[in-house]
């Protein structure tokens, strides 16, 4: 399985990344997924509703994933919204996707043909697995490759998303390739977690999320020189940091809390990081 993976990892560091995906089986991200067959690697937006914290042992659990899993797909909502009014047969790529969920979510919304693409091979047999369950493998295709490097025509896509995997890249190398895909005119969206240009350089509860997943987070700041060299034009930011807190502050009561929630709650408290959604056009 990692051999495959290395064919498309350039470096140690893209190795290592790919062995940690590869490798990843958390509750966490599992057990929500398993309550609707959607899948995420990203956070949740919006309130939780207090009542799910009420109750005792499995149902209570239970209540608290389903609402951790509500708010994850509220997240992924929202960036499909700023992918604009994609048409059937448009095409989008999903960059980082992860085991394939805000993907299937779009080509629900679009029913457009959706390509995801991982460097963790497990990542892209999950996903390919969840989309022939759906029923959807016939527009909603998984593939082992390098976001860097996709190997996809040039102009072949409308829109292009990152949902919280930009922190894994070199953010000029990453909206070159993306530049080369989109067509001019086509959007492309992010929401990531960058930290704060004013406060400085990494807080320590930072540079704690960085040590976690093996990821380099970005300033804010970066996105937007990064987008402007590579011919973007941003048409919307949306500050996500205040709607984002309740979801950590659930997840650290629920029976899936990993042991990084604090440094998200830190880190978002104090103003040393934001969780940021970026809409921007090709031109
Ligand atoms: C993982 O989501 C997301 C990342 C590794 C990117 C880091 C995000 C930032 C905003 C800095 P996940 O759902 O796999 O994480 P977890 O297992 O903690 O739920
Ligand atoms: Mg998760």
């Amino acid at each position: 399985m990692t051999s495959v993976a290395r064919s498309v990892t350039r470096t140690d560091y893209q190795r290592s990344v790919a062995d940690y995906w590869n490798a990843e089986k958390d509750p966490v991200n599992l057990r929500l997924g398993d309550v609707d067959g959607l899948y995420h690697h990203h956070y949740g937006i919006g309130d939780y509703d207090p009542a799910v914290l009420d109750g005792r042992g499995k149902r209570r659990d239970d209540a608290i994933i389903a609402e951790m899993h509500r708010l994850e797909t509220a997240q992924a909502d929202v960036l499909l919204h700023h992918l604009g009014d994609p048409s059937p047969a448009d095409r989008l790529l999903d960059a980082g996707c992860g085991r394939g969920g805000t993907s299937v979510m779009a080509h629900r919304r679009f029913a457009c043909q959706v390509d995801g693409i991982s460097i963790s091979e497990q990542q892209v047999e999950f996903a390919n697995e969840q989309a022939r369950k759906h029923g959807i493998d016939g527009a909603v295709r998984f593939h082992l490759r390098n976001m860097l490097d996709t190997g996809f025509e040039s102009g072949d896509f409308a829109g292009i998303w990152n949902n919280e995997s930009t922190m894994y890249v070199d953010l000029h190398d990453l909206f070159a390739e993306h530049a080369r895909q989109l067509r001019p005119g086509g959007r492309y969206v992010t929401i990531t977690g960058c930290y704060n240009d004013l406060t400085g350089g990494r807080s320590r509860a930072v540079s704690q999320i960085d040590q976690h997943y093996i990821c380099n987070i970005h300033a804010r700041s970066d996105y937007f020189k990064a987008l402007a060299d590579n011919g973007f034009v941003p048409i919307t930011v949306v500050d996500l940091t205040a709607e984002t807190i309740p979801y950590w502050e659930l997840r650290e009561k629920s029976p899936v809390a990993t042991g990084i929630e604090k440094p998200f709650l830190t880190a978002y408290r104090e103003g040393s990081f934001h969780y940021l959604l970026i809409a921007a056009d090709r031109v």
